[in-house]
């Protein structure tokens, strides 16, 4: 049978399980997804699309791959808005795929963005289809890289999307992705190693979530005795309210993080960025690193031993060793679990105080401790925002699912939280979604509210509003911050509630703290049927959380 490329596109998204398409128009893409009944979730821009695809990707651990279309080609317009979200997915290691037109053969150096060597900085795979009959074979690939090895986006060019070829010359079969386990040897120097440690520590990175190998970081955690701290991007990897869990960031994550002589990390690239933790004392320490890419091996620190392989298969082989070395009764230590409860319970003090105030304006903790007790936290979900909701709620929120909560930002891209949540709804419709967020996200989100009343997606954003732009570090108010760009209409002059409860919101703005928790039911309430919801906290300027250690600042 002879069909056209974006025919023959349509059908392998559907044989690999594709359920639905995100798309900013144009892509020659789309109407060919339209007659083959692939559901498009238009977005209101490119960013938007390549965000909400990409953010499914995370959420689902990969297990079922976002897709997103827009406008390439010459002058694209589309591309080069896309360009931030894909960007923002390269950076996280997240894969989503990219579906564009490309440069047409004969079109290509006759404008000046250069389509081919742009797209290449952002993508694990840039393919382009020079030729129809391709089409299976570059779908093949591409499927490949999104299920093997270390996450990546991958885009796909379709220059021509109505040329036509034989379906039937090179069926299409799906791609189930391969894992690899790792080298005996690798493991056993790791568990001489380990067991040897007097302070070991798990540093546990995404790696985690996308190889499904929560349960094995558990048990391996509670085989060898050892605390656990996690990523920004892999919070909700280890259960934070389990006995081994030190936290993400904060007091008591800084004290293990130095007085650690052995960092077992697993599925973490250990790239210290603006929203990570870098090892203290690195050259003193021994660091085990354990990830699916060698490549990552003595990238900033010295490693001492590495584990190449699958972060599951690994966890396994390393809880095998331990215990065939200790005939099953794994490392003893005496008492880490009330240590790391004496370190938690003091560097969370001040912030568990603060759950509970009374002040007005409300504390920003405050709402986060109300929502803690609103959801339920083994069937919700919760993102933040770039600036102090991401900063604060990392600090404090307990997460006891992995992707209970969607951490974001080894680049913090401001508006990806709405993405997020709309992405969560979709993966899981039956949870609440909840994007927490404070102003700059908010401008950033605001022409994309109508997809949320289009397609019925019931999550509630909720808004710390707190008139400005705190950003980064103690805040952009005090000397030495960013006096100049931190000001904006706040909530004296712009009733948001009232803006967004225009377009069809159920909308509430709050400013007692003992409305904090009817607000929220009554937001997730409406949830329920379809309705979004739009809370405004009228919050005090508060920026106080845990800080990111180890960076030689
Ligand atoms: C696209 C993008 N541009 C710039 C930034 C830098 N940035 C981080 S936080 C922030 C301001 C956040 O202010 P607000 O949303 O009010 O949150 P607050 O910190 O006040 O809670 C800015 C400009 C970013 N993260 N993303
Ligand atoms: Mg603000």
């Amino acid at each position: 049978m002879t069909i056209d490329v974006a025919t023959g596109i349509s059908r392998i998204l559907k044989q690999e399980g594709v359920g639905w398409v995100s798309t900013f128009p144009v892509c020659r893409v789309n109407n060919a997804l339209g007659r083959e009944g692939v559901p498009m979730l238009m977005m209101r821009d490119d960013r938007y699309a390549v965000a909400v695809a990409d953010a499914f990707s995370r959420i689902t651990a990969g297990s079922r791959i976002g897709v997103c279309t827009f406008q390439g080609g010459v002058n694209a317009a589309g591309m080069q808005y896309a360009y931030a979200g894909m960007a923002q997915a390269y950076e996280d290691g997240s894969p989503v795929l990219c579906i564009t037109d490309g440069v047409p053969a004969g079109s290509s150096g006759n404008s000046q963005y250069d389509v081919a060597s742009a797209m290449k900085t952002v993508s694990k795979w840039f393919g382009y289809l020079d030729k129809p009959e391709r089409t299976p074979e570059l779908m093949r690939r591409a499927f490949t890289m999104l299920r093997s090895g270390r996450p990546g986006p991958v885009i796909l060019a379709i220059p021509n999307a109505t040329a036509t070829y034989d379906e039937t010359a090179d069926p299409y079969r799906p791609v189930k992705g391969w894992k690899s386990a790792p080298d005996p040897a690798d493991v056993r120097a790791a568990v001489d190693q380990l067991l040897k440690a007097r302070n070991p520590l798990i540093y546990a990175g995404e790696g985690v979530i996308y190889a499904g190998a929560s349960e094995d970081l558990k048990a391996l955690a509670e085989l060898v005795n050892v605390p656990v701290i996690t990523t920004l991007k892999a919070k909700g990897a280890f259960p934070e309210n389990h006995p081994l869990f030190v936290g993400v960031r904060g007091d008591q994550v800084a004290h293990y993080l130095n007085k650690s002589d052995l960092i077992l990390a697993v599925g973490s690239s250990l790239s210290p960025g603006r929203f990570s933790h870098g090892i203290p004392d690195a050259a003193q320490k021994t660091i085990i690193h354990c990830n699916v890419d060698e490549l990552h091996i003595n990238k900033m620190y010295p490693t001492a031993h590495a584990v190449i392989g699958d972060a599951r298969l690994t966890l396994q082989a390393l809880r095998q060793e331990v215990s065939d070395r200790t005939s099953g009764a794994g490392r003893n230590a005496g008492d880490v679990a009330a240590e790391v409860k004496a370190a938690r319970d003091q560097g969370l003090a001040r912030y568990r105080q603060v759950m509970n105030s009374d002040e007005t304006p409300i504390n920003p903790y405050r709402v986060y401790g109300d929502l803690m007790e609103v959801l339920d936290l083994k069937n919700s979900f919760v993102t933040h925002e770039s600036g102090n909701t991401r900063d604060q709620l990392s600090t404090v929120f307990d997460t006891l699912i992995p992707r209970g909560f969607l951490g974001w930002g080894n680049v913090s891209t401001l508006g990806f939280s709405l993405a997020a949540a709309i992405a969560a709804k979709k993966a899981f419709p039956d949870r609440a979604s909840v994007a927490v967020t404070g102003e700059a996200g908010l401008g950033y989100m605001l022409g994309n509210l109508e997809v949320l009343l289009r397609e019925k997606l019931g999550i509630t954003v909720v808004h710390i509003s707190n008139g400005g732009f705190a950003g980064y570090g103690p805040g952009f108010w005090g000397p030495g911050h960013d006096p100049f760009t931190h000001r904006v209409l706040g909530p004296d002059e712009v009733d948001m509630s009232k803006v967004i409860g225009a377009l069809g919101f159920h909308t509430e703005r709050v400013s007692e703290p003992a409305e904090v928790i009817p607000a929220l039911r009554r937001a997730l309430d409406v949830n329920t049927s379809g309705r979004p919801a739009y809370i405004e906290f009228i919050c005090c300027q508060y920026p106080v959380y845990g800080q990111w250690v180890g960076r030689g600042e």
